[in-house]
């Protein structure tokens, strides 16, 4: 896909805010640090489009990016920062809720899980809210880069086995660091456009 000229559209702290042309969204999920922002970034091979940060749990609004008028990518706040008080934590889960339950605009969400690591009781609630209200999903296991690239294969399916007994959605690895498996994840994309 050629992108020309994505931009920053705005970050929206409740409905009223989101952008008023319905074209498809495709929507990046996880907890705080799993890498939204930076996959943002590699997607679109931009160094800061994305605000990305050391220190997790700083976004906690809805950032709403346009790509050439084709579609956004829609960077929703991370979950299950631990640092973040429980009322926090709470106000942070009813708005992506409210965001994934009331915006009909939605083509495809993407799932971030660190690569290393088994999906949290949070993604699990995640992975369970995505199911039972349909929507679209692809999961990628990030940060393929923090290990050996033959465990790679056999790490995503371990993954798989643990969040999606059934295998009926899509996985797949990914790194910013290395910026490897772009096109694979561009091809899941441009198929959701179509
Ligand atoms: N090694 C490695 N680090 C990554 C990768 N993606 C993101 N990071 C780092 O993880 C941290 C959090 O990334 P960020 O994109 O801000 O996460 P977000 O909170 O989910 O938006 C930053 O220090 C990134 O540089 C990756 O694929 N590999
Ligand atoms: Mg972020």
């Amino acid at each position: 896909m050629i992108i020309k000229n994505p931009k920053f559209e705005i970050s929206a702290v409740n409905e009223k805010q989101y952008p008023k042309i319905k074209i498809p969204e495709i929507v990046l999920v996880g907890k705080s640090n799993v890498g939204k922002s930076s996959f943002i970034n590699t997607m679109l091979n931009r160094k800061n489009l994305a605000r990305t940060s050391n220190t997790p749990g700083k976004t906690r609004q809805i950032n709403f990016y346009n790509i050439d008028d084709m579609f956004y990518f829609v960077d929703l706040p991370g979950y299950g920062y631990s640092k973040m008080s429980k009322n926090e934590q709470i106000k942070v889960g009813n708005f992506i809720e409210e965001y994934l339950l009331k915006r009909e605009n939605i083509s495809l969400i993407i799932f971030l899980l660190d690569i290393r690591h088994d999906p949290s009781a949070n993604d699990m609630l995640m992975y369970d809210f995505i199911i039972n209200h349909n929507l679209p999903c692809i999961v990628i296991a990030n940060k393929a880069d923090k290990i050996a690239i033959t465990k790679v294969d056999s790490q995503v399916k371990s993954l798989s086995d643990k969040l999606n007994p059934l295998h009926d959605l899509k996985f797949l690895p990914f790194s910013s660091e290395r910026k490897i498996y772009i096109e694979e994840v561009w091809n899941v994309i441009e198929s959701t456009l179509k």
